[in-house]
């Protein structure tokens, strides 16, 4: 069988600072391949849609598999899906990613018969089935799979990461991936899942707060496959457990591997397990993530950290002593007023860290979708992306705007203004006249895609597909099992629980 694989077009953040390969879609990919299959990976973060007629039309997939791992991308979608089903009626139609699993039947309900099925959780497993199942109605029947007919049990959780390595060949024009400096930049994933259970976020609910870790042999063999110089580690947290990050590191070693890397962990992680960061810093880690999210204590307890204000603080210190150049990440309520925002701002001027806003978004899957009590102004799947305000502004919404693209971009300058660029310019440069021209790119584009204006307005773009809101909002929050997307095992569940 001829499958097609489509990531889709990029948001607002991925148009300035980074642009990363669909890994989830490269391990699908590689399983569909495994089971005899010939498979197409499109990425309309760079090819247009035109590119992706041009594919359907000289490929001839006889199934084409979507990846919506974000739920502003959920328009896009669907609308790709009506079209490929009116002009290609035969071809089969399916679509998977950690957004969708939230949402399939409302999903597949938009779509009205244009989307076949929708396939919750992890695609190794189930996606070489799906296509073995096409045509045969006991289809709705299988582990995850949903459709308007009905519903399969719960989603198959991935025992052994080992086994399907990313297919990274099939992305093409890959020099266009990069995140800032790291220009080209591949991406790997040394674990799966997170023990913690913020009440903002869904990485924990999708995998059902299980955590599994790639063998380090099998981890360490595909970071040597990579052919770009650096590395972007997807992990929610790396390196939970130090063993773990330590044992690859050795293996990295030994296979005489040396590449730059970047990685998201949390602040306590980095305080505890500070030897296995030094070590990294020696391996080539340079760039680190930390998801600060706040910087009073109350908004902690409320996003259900479980940190403090001060542990984040010292490991900001610890990541300067062990010589990181580190992003923070704030979330920025939409109850904030102009001195709100002025004291985040003054903060961020004093710190030498990066600082990112992101805004405060319930989505489909985490605990705040049930328990936020504030109604939702908008029901636009495009607009829940982290830089819209999708709860009531107390600033009216072009002020809030205003107020946060002005701390953006007085960030921005920081960084990125002409006293930093005298730093980086050589290295733009040198990027350059290797043909890398991604991050010289990134240094110009700011203005034309955070504005006030565009932010505002896009709230009153034509809605097509309208969210279905929260059934009960503001009650008491769900019982943890009801979020889940995989039920994880309970040998994995304990092992997440371990972990902190
Ligand atoms: C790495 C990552 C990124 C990377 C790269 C993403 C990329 N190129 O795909 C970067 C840094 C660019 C990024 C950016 C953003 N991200 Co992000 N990201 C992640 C993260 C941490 C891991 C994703 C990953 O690579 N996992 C590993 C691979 C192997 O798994 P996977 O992609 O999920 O794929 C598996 C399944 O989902 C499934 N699957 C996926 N596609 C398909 C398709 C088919 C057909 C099938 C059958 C199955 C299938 O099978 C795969 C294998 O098991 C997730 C959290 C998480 N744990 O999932 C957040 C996450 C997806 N991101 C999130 C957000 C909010 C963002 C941003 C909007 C943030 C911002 N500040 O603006 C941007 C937008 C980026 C964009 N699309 O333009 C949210 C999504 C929220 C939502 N409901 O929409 C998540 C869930 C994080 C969170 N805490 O809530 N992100
Ligand atoms: S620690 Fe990070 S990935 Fe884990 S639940 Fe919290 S925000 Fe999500």
């Amino acid at each position: 069988m001829r499958v097609l694989l489509v990531h889709p077009s990029p948001l607002m953040y991925s148009e300035i600072y980074l642009r990363l390969e669909p890994l989830g879609l490269e391990r699908v990919a590689t399983a569909i391949r495994a089971a005899g299959h010939e498979v197409r990976l499109l990425d309309l973060q760079i090819f247009t849609h035109r590119d992706y007629s041009n594919a359907v039309e000289t490929f001839r997939p006889d199934a084409i598999g979507f990846s919506v791992n974000y739920l502003a991308n959920v328009p896009e979608v669907i609308d790709l899906a009506v079209e490929t089903r009116r002009r290609w009626p035969r071809c089969f139609l399916f679509a998977g990613g950690h957004s969708i699993s939230f949402i399939a039947r409302e999903v597949l309900e938009h779509a009205r018969g244009a989307l076949d099925c929708v396939v919750r959780g992890e695609g190794e497993l189930i996606a070489p089935r799906l296509l073995e199942a096409i045509g045969d109605p006991r289809l709705s029947t299988l582990p995850g799979v949903v459709t308007l007919d009905g519903e399969g049990p719960a989603p198959l959780l991935l025992e052994d990461l080992d086994g399907f390595p990313p297919a990274r060949d099939l992305a093409r024009r890959r020099h266009k991936y990069f995140i800032g400096v790291l220009d080209p930049c591949a991406s790997a994933e040394l674990t799966r899942g997170c023990p913690w259970d913020c009440s903002f976020c869904s990485a924990w609910t999708f995998y059902g707060r299980s955590y599994r870790r790639v063998s380090p042999a099998a981890a360490a063999a595909d970071i040597a496959r990579i052919s770009e110089p650096n590395v972007f580690l997807v992990d929610d947290v790396a390196f939970v457990h130090p063993e773990h990050g330590l044992a690859i590191g050795h293996e990295l070693e030994r296979l005489r591997v040396r590449k730059q890397y970047y990685l998201e962990t949390r602040c306590d992680v980095l305080l505890r397990n500070r030897e296995v960061f030094e070590y990294w810093r020696r391996l080539g880690l340079h760039y680190m993530f930390l998801g600060l999210e706040a910087l009073d204590e109350e908004s902690l307890k409320l996003h259900r950290k479980r940190i403090t204000p001060n542990e984040n603080l010292r490991a900001l210190e610890v990541a300067r002593e062990i010589g990181f150049t580190v992003a923070v990440n704030i979330i920025a309520d939409p109850s904030w007023d102009e001195r709100q925002f002025a004291v985040v701002r003054d903060w961020a001027m004093t710190v030498p860290e990066i600082v990112h806003f992101t805004v405060a978004t319930p989505y489909p899957g985490t605990e705040i979708w049930h328990t936020e009590s504030r109604r939702l102004t908008t029901l636009d799947y495009r607009l829940f992306d982290v830089q819209h305000a999708v709860l009531p502004t107390r600033l009216p919404l072009d002020r809030f705007y205003e107020e946060l693209v002005k701390t953006q971009s007085v960030l921005n300058r920081k960084h990125l203004g002409v006293a930093a660029l005298r730093t980086t310019a050589a290295l733009a440069l040198r990027l350059a006249l290797r043909g890398q021209t991604n991050f010289l790119r990134m240094l110009w584009k700011f203005g034309s895609v955070y504005s006030r204006e565009r932010q505002y307005n896009d709230h009153f773009k034509p809605l097509k597909y309208s969210m279905r809101p929260p059934e009960a909002p503001g009650v008491a929050p769900p019982r943890t099992r009801d979020l889940f997307v995989h039920l994880g095992s309970p040998a994995r569940r304990a092992d997440a629980e371990s972990a902190h």
